[in-house]
């Protein structure tokens, strides 16, 4: 069994995540490479040293410049603020190491290109971290479509709802900062939709949106009485044409109260329904039209079973799973994946794909009409392909 030396960047929510998922993923999941925790990676050296004991690293630097020089980290995970995913990621691609980037890939559509491109020029490794494609009652969606289960697909219809910065005096935290963040909801939780609908029901052709920002100054300081001005969406939301034909709607806001962490969606086709809602992530609701109408009707499957993708390495039938286990998933198909040679879905091919929607809605936002994303460039060579694993 070979190790994977592994370096993260960043130690706040994601880090946190990202580092239980390293430390759980061996335990439970058979690997033939594992994770080896060298080093955690922040700039404030207090905060980042109690943080390497408390998350369970080795050790850790204050520059990621220095991880790039040290042979024994073989893995860079990117989980800072989108304004530096473009920096770090390149230079680590540089430096021949695989990568890891949390979402959104980057803060503009020009960044993702370049990442793609060192990425491609690389060789290595790289992932997104769009998590939520490995909740199994999302994977289990996956497969009855792929297996034609719900026939034609015509709808999709998501929202990502939260109200976390739903009182004014919540802080200007980076979060509110174009700069740092990219943008606001569209980007943060936005992105996670795109990135479902990419994968549930392919490539999105053209959008049309609209942003609101309803709360615009905000204090400095928790309690201060200085404000400052918030630069990004709080809520944004747009219609799609897929591909494939299919309609969509997508809703992304912070500032839906009682919605905490509501990441919804439902796909109507000529045979069926799906209906998912990350806050009971371990049910997929599923109607099928051919069913005897006496006993048809909505059911809830508990995607529970040991068949069900990822849950055979869990706890028996019913025992439920929550969201780190979606980190801990996505961090067995990565170190699979350097296994193999081959980057898992989401690579940066598809992070740039959902970056080019992003930026699609941004563009039409602007000038009031249809606006088409931009398409990727196919050329990663250690890529799944297009959206539907093609080369
Ligand atoms: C905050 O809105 C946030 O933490 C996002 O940044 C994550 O990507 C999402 O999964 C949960 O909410």
């Amino acid at each position: 069994m070979s190790e994977i030396g592994v370096a993260l960047v960043g130690y706040k929510f994601m880090g946190q995540a990202h580092s239980n998922a390293y430390r759980q993923v061996a335990r439970f999941f058979d690997l033939d490479s594992t994770p080896r925790m060298r080093a955690i990676c922040g700039r404030d050296e207090e905060a980042v040293k109690a943080t390497a004991d408390s998350l369970g690293w080795e050790g850790y630097e204050t520059d990621y410049r220095r991880l790039l020089e040290r042979d024994d980290i073989d893995l860079v995970d990117v989980a800072t603020p989108g304004n530096t995913h473009h920096e770090i990621a390149v230079a680590a691609l540089e430096a021949g190491k695989h990568v890891l980037c949390e979402k959104p890939l980057a803060n503009t559509l020009e960044e993702a290109r370049e990442m793609l491109d060192a990425a491609t020029t690389a060789g290595t490794i790289n992932m997104v971290c769009f998590n939520y494609r490995r909740v199994p009652a999302v994977q289990l969606a996956k497969k009855l479509l792929d297996e034609g289960r719900l026939g034609e697909i015509r709808h999709w219809r998501a929202v990502y709802l939260q109200d976390f910065i739903l009182d004014p005096e919540f802080p200007l935290i980076w979060r509110f900062d174009k700069e740092v963040a990219g943008s606001g909801a569209l980007g943060d939780l936005g992105a996670h939709i795109i990135d479902l609908a990419h994968f549930l029901v392919g490539p999105i052709e053209k959008v049309v949106g609209t942003t609101e920002t309803f709360i615009r100054e905000r204090p400095l300081e928790p309690g201060g009485d200085e404000t400052g001005t918030v630069t990004v969406d709080d809520a944004a939301a747009f219609l799609a044409r897929f591909e494939n034909g299919a309609m969509g709607t997508f809703e992304a806001t912070r500032l839906a109260p009682g919605r905490k962490n509501h990441n919804s969606f439902e796909i109507n086709g000529s045979k069926g329904s799906l209906v998912f809602d990350l806050e009971r992530m371990n049910e997929l609701r599923a109607y099928f039209a051919d069913d005897p109408p006496e006993t048809g009707g909505f059911r809830t499957i508990m995607v529970t079973e040991p068949d069900h993708p990822y849950v055979g390495a869990w706890w028996p039938p019913g025992h439920i799973i929550g969201y780190e286990h979606t980190f801990v998933h996505t961090m067995k198909d990565l170190l699979d994946g350097i296994g193999a040679g081959k980057s898992p879905a989401p690579t940066f091919e598809d992070g740039f794909r959902c970056q080019a929607v992003l930026d699609a809605v941004e563009r039409s936002v602007e000038s009031k009409t249809w606006t088409r994303p931009e398409r990727a460039p196919r050329r990663d060579p250690t890529g799944s392909g297009d959206l539907l694993g093609r080369q």
